[in-house]
C-alpha cells in the first residue's frame, strides 16, 4: 500500500507512535510517505521506502497566524494525486483531521479512492479538542474520517462523551518496540550519575503543566527525607522547567536532580533507572511509562485516564490518586528498600509491556487498513452506480 502519515514532529507522544508505526509498515514493504512541518525526531535512519515531505508554509506580512493547517491540506493533495496514496493516516485530530477532510474534498471523485484514518491520542481531544475554540471543527472533522481509532478505552469513552460522534471508535493501543526498549548493560552511565551506588529515580514527559513535573520534585523530597539515597533524573523539556528547577533551588536538592533536557537515547537512561515517577493530571495511554516498563523499570504513577490500564498497581508498579504526593512517595519508598519486591515489579513490568509489542499491533494498524480501504472502494464503486 502507499500510505501517508502525518504527525508532529515530537520527541515522544503521537509523534513516537506515528513514527514508528510509519517505519514498522515500510519494514513491511508498504511505500510510507510522512508529512509535517520537521523531521519527525525518531526518523533518523535512512529506510529505502520511507519519504519525508516537509510541510511549508509560506508567510505573508498580513498572516500574523500563518494558516498551516492549508498548506498542509495543500501537500496532503498533492500526495494523494502523485503519490497514488491509499491510505493517510492522520496522528492527533487538530488541525491534521481538517486538512484531511478538505484535502479530500478537493480532489472529489478525481483520481483513485484513498481512505483517511484519523487516530485520537490525548490532548487532542482531552484538552485542546474540547476547548469551544476547537471543538465544533474537531467534531465535524472525525465525523468526516473514513475511520477513527484511540490509542485506549479510556480515550475511546471520554470522545463518545465529550463529542457527538457519528463514527465508531476502534480502540488500538500504543506499543513499544521491545528490542530497543530493554535493560540493557550501562553501569559506566549509572556510575557516573550515581557514584555512591545511589537509587536512580527517573521521569520522561514534555514539561507541559499536564506532567505535573513539580510533584516528581516533591515526591523525590520526600524520598531524600526518608533517609535514602537517591538521584533523579528529568529527562525532556518544555514550560514547567522553569518551575520544576526553582522548586528544586527552594528545597536545597539541586545537587541530586539531573536536568537532561531532550534526548535521543532515552532507552539508555530507562537502563540505569530504578523508578520511574508519572505524576500526571491526565493521561490517556502513557506511552512513557510503557517504554519504562518494557527496560523493566516498575512506575509510580497517578491514577488519571488510561494509566491504571496501563500500570498494574501492585504487579508493575503502583498507582495513586492524583496529586496523593506522600502516597507516591511512600510507595516509591517501599519498593526500593525491597530489593526481592523490586526485582519481581521490574520483571512484571516487563511482560506487560511485551503485551504491547510493537509487530502485533502494527498488524492491528495493518489490517485496520485493509478494512477500511475496502469500504471506502465499495462505497466509491456503489456511488458510481447511483
Ligand atoms: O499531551 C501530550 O503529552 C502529548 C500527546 C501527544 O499526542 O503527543 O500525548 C498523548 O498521546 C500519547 C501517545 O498516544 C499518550 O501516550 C499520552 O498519554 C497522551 N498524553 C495525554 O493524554 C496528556
Amino acid at each position: 500500500m502507499n500510505i501517508g502519515i502525518v504527525c508532529y514532529p515530537t520527541y515522544g507522544g503521537s509523534g513516537v507512535v506515528a513514527t514508528e508505526l510509519g517505519i514498522g509498515l515500510a519494514r513491511k514493504g508498504h511505500n510510507v510517505h510522512f508529512l509535517s512541518y520537521a523531521r519527525p525526531q525518531r526518523l533518523n535512519e535512512f529506510e529505502s521506502n520511507i519519504r519525508y515531505h516537509e510541510v511549508a508554509v509560506n508567510v505573508y506580512p498580513l498572516f500574523e497566524y500563518p494558516p498551516y493547517d492549508l498548506a498542509l491540506a495543500s501537500h496532503m493533495v498533492d500526495l494523494i494525486k502523485y503519490e497514488k496514496l491509499d491510505i493517510l493516516h492522520v496522528h492527533y485530530a487538530i488541525p491534521h483531521a481538517t486538512s484531511a477532510y478538505l484535502a479530500k474534498r478537493i480532489l472529489g471523485r478525481a483520481g483513485k479512492p484513498v481512505a483517511v484514518i484519523t487516530t485520537l491520542h490525548g490532548t487532542d481531544i482531552t484538552i485542546v479538542g474540547s476547548d469551544p475554540s476547537y471543538l465544533p471543527v474537531v467534531n465535524f472533522s472525525i465525523n468526516q474520517s473514513d475511520s477513527v481509532t484511540a490509542v485506549s478505552d479510556y480515550l475511546r469513552d471520554e470522545t463518545y462523551s465529550k463529542f457527538e460522534c457519528e463514527n465508531d471508535i476502534k480502540v488500538i493501543p500504543n506499543f513499544v518496540d521491545t528490542e530497543r526498549f530493554k535493560r540493557q548493560e550501562k553501569s559506566h552511565f549509572k556510575k557516573a550519575i550515581c557514584p555512591d551506588g545511589e537509587f536512580l529515580l527517573t521521569h520522561v514527559s514534555n514539561f507541559r503543566k499536564v506532567k505535573r513535573v513539580v510533584d516528581t520534585i516533591e515526591v523525590f523530597k520526600l524520598v531524600l527525607d526518608s533517609g535514602l539515597d537517591a538521584k533523579l533524573l528529568l529527562v525532556g523539556d518544555g514550560p514547567e522547567r522553569v518551575n520544576v528547577e526553582a522548586r528544586c533551588r527552594e528545597l536545597h536538592i539541586c545537587d541530586k536532580v539531573r536536568f537532561l533536557g531532550k534526548q535521543e537515547k532515552v532507552e539508555e537512561l530507562l537502563s540505569i533507572s530504578d523508578l520511574f515517577l508519572m505524576p500526571s493530571g491526565s493521561e490517556t495511554f502513557g506511552l512513557a511509562a510503557l517504554e519504562a516498563m518494557s527496560c523493566g523499570v516498575p512506575v509510580i504513577s497517578s491514577d488519571v485516564g488510561g494509566l491504571p490500564g496501563l500500570n498494574l498497581n501492585g504487579e508493575t508498579g503502583y498507582v495513586c490518586k492524583l496529586g496523593d504526593i506522600e502516597g507516591m512517595a511512600n510507595a516509591s519508598i517501599e519498593l526500593l528498600k525491597n530489593p526481592e519486591k523490586h526485582a519481581a515489579f521490574s520483571v512484571a513490568s516487563r511482560e506487560r509491556a511485551e503485551f504491547f509489542e510493537i509487530s502485533k499491533v502494527t498488524q492491528e494498524y495493518e489490517d485496520h487498513y485493509v478494512e477500511v480501504l475496502d469500504r471506502v472502494r465499495k462505497e466509491r464503486c456503489s456511488d458510481m452506480v447511483l
